[in-house]
């Protein structure tokens, strides 16, 4: 390299924005999509240094993964939260050392909303009530419209939003009918192993279940395999609602084994090159920013999978 060449790239260094980025993990194949997605946006072509830490789904990993982002004095932190709670002091660390905050995904609960400059993400509750009010169209339409239906919940990471308002949205519209029961809730932490666990528990407590609402794809994923064990056929004797709409899941549903997926967009990357460009250039930015979402049942699964972007 001619020291002409090695200028030219420390003056172009110089001018890139050093975004650290607290992932969770790589637990489900949203997540997955997501790293790819701010990896792809937040790239040195369009003017960024990207740093990523992997949390391997634990909080205290995050917390100090945005302490090390305040030490190495980057631009912006992005923080995808694993749950609401618990962000109080080193937001305020990160406040006093003059760096933004863009939270991405799941949101976060503090007493001061300056501690972070924006959010963005899904409306989960909005995602939870599509999951009830189309479960009840589509037994309608199987002529199963007033039939007792006793429903499984295989929940993710407790105390995270996409968990409390899928949740909420499902539980509130669903209680609306009487013939709805939700006999059995467990916890699977948005994994396919642990969703299988979960779907074995529930198949052994409530052998007459006809309804799972998987929180996630991937749990789906793994509930569909519990129910095959068991000789029943996913998606037929046992109704799987689920979220995510991941290309998996269009493979599914094709496969007849999943019903219907509520999408949950995680192509964040472009939007937060947009924020971290705007922040970094003294423009306000909305505090909190939705992502359209659709509902994608079986029937419009052929049809989709070849347009899917994750
Ligand atoms: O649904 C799940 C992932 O927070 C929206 O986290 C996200 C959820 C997503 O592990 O697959």
């Amino acid at each position: 390299i001619t020291k002409n060449h090695r200028e030219t790239i420390s003056a172009e260094e110089k001018n890139l924005i050093t975004v650290g980025f607290a992932q969770i993990g790589a637990e489900s194949d949203w997540r997955i999509a997501n790293t790819e997605s701010m990896k792809e946006a937040l790239s040195v072509e369009n003017g960024f240094r990207l740093l990523i830490s992997d949390a391997q789904q634990k909080q205290q990993n995050q917390t100090k993964a945005v302490r090390d982002f305040i030490s190495q004095e980057v631009d912006v932190i992005v923080i995808a939260p694993v749950t609401e709670d618990g962000w109080d002091t080193v937001l305020e660390e990160a406040k006093d050392a003059g760096i933004p905050v863009i939270v991405v995904d799941r949101m976060i609960n503090v007493k001061d909303d300056s501690l972070y400059t924006c959010w963005v993400g899904s409306d989960f509750e909005k995602e939870g009530r599509a999951a009830a009010d189309w479960l009840v169209k589509y037994m309608e339409a199987r002529g199963e419209g007033s039939d007792h239906h006793q429903i499984a919940i295989l929940k993710g990471t407790i105390g995270s939003t996409a968990e409390i308002g899928r949740t909420k949205g499902f539980n509130e519209a669903i209680k609306k009918y009487q013939n709805y029961e939700i006999v059995s809730e467990q916890l699977g932490d948005f994994i396919q192993t642990k969703g299988k666990k979960a779907m074995e528990f529930c198949l052994q407590k409530n052998p007459d279940i006809d309804v799972v609402i998987a929180q996630n794809d991937n749990m789906a994923f793994g509930a569909i395999e519990a129910i095959e064990e068991i000789g029943k056929k996913p998606g037929k004797d046992i109704a799987i609602v689920s979220f995510d709409a991941v290309k998996a899941a269009f493979e599914a549903m094709i496969e007849g084994k999943l019903n219907v997926s509520i999408e949950c967009n995680p192509l964040h990357g472009p939007r937060v090159a947009e924020i971290a460009k705007k922040i970094m250039s003294g423009e306000s930015v909305d505090k909190l920013q939705y992502v359209e979402e659709g509902i994608y049942p079986s029937e419009t699964a052929a049809k989709e999978l070849p347009n899917r972007k994750y």
